[in-house]
């Protein structure tokens, strides 16, 4: 996609959101995979382009922690890459890049500190208004995995049970109610269990603004399932540093084949 960013100080122009809709629209479910600025990847201008050419949907770039230096480089070596959207999706405000095309202005809403809620994001507005980024509003919800993941740990959430759906339609609707444009169900990075189909397909029934599911997704027929509960949104991360790199380009095809099955 072209960048044709809005000017600094210019309203955002909800371009890539747009974009994002209109695929929702076009192939019923979409695949993201999540770049983590901290996991070394020799050759991450190399996989950009295989995700690319195997048609993923777009790259999330970020991490709960920093511990490298690296954020910006990711940004760049992705965005030329690839003509697909290169959205950050922020563990904190060091996570911010006037080279990416958006960018998620999460709000923690399963935090227990303000800090992760409004505080952070208070901080962040106005170097995004600098940038012209286009900043596209989510709610990040948590949902309980098994074990505390970074994710908890760092925004200090209390996770949704995963036997309670009814929670976690009553957080959604709040954040479609507060005019939040995503919903962003996670299970966290490395989680044991990934979102259950049931808390999936339970929100689906009453918001209507997309929803993004991440976290211990371990294989396509899971994506499949999570994109027939009602994911627009499919993201992976650890599965594809975890394997050899010879079966990388096999297993995002397979990835793509599966969750754009789903045409709804
Ligand atoms: C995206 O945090 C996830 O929401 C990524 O999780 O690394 O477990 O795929 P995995």
């Amino acid at each position: 996609m072209s960048s044709g960013k809005p000017k600094p100080g210019e309203p955002s122009s909800g371009k890539v959101y747009n974009h994002i809709l209109n695929e929702i629209n076009r192939r019923g479910s979409l695949y993201f995979i999540l770049i983590d600025p901290d996991k070394p990847n020799s050759n991450l201008a190399k996989f950009i382009r295989t995700a690319t050419d195997c048609e993923v949907d777009g790259f999330f770039i970020g991490s709960s922690l920093l511990l490298s230096e690296n954020f910006e480089k990711c940004v760049k070596t992705a965005k030329k890459n690839t003509d697909k959207p290169v959205i950050i999706f922020p563990g904190s405000i060091y996570q911010i890049s006037k080279y990416a095309d958006a960018i998620l202005f999460l709000s923690v809403l399963t935090s227990t500190n303000t800090e992760y809620i409004i505080g952070q994001q208070t901080l962040a507005s106005p170097i995004i208004f600098k940038y012209g980024i286009e900043p596209i509003s989510t709610a990040y919800i948590l949902i309980e995995s098994g074990k505390t993941t970074s994710a908890t740990f760092i925004s200090q959430s209390k996770p949704i049970p995963r036997d309670k759906p009814d929670i976690a339609i009553a957080y959604s609707l709040a954040a479609q109610y507060l005019g939040m444009k995503l919903i962003y169900l996670e299970a966290g990075s490395g989680a044991d269990n990934s979102v259950p189909v049931e808390i999936i397909r339970a929100i689906k029934n009453f918001v209507q603004i997309p929803l993004i599911v991440g976290g211990g997704i371990k294989n396509p027929e899971m994506a499949l399932k999570m994109s027939k509960a009602g994911a627009d949104i499919i993201v992976t991360g650890n599965i594809l540093e975890d394997i050899p790199e010879q079966k990388i380009k096999g297993l995002i095809s397979e990835f793509v084949t599966a969750i754009h099955s789903n045409k709804k």
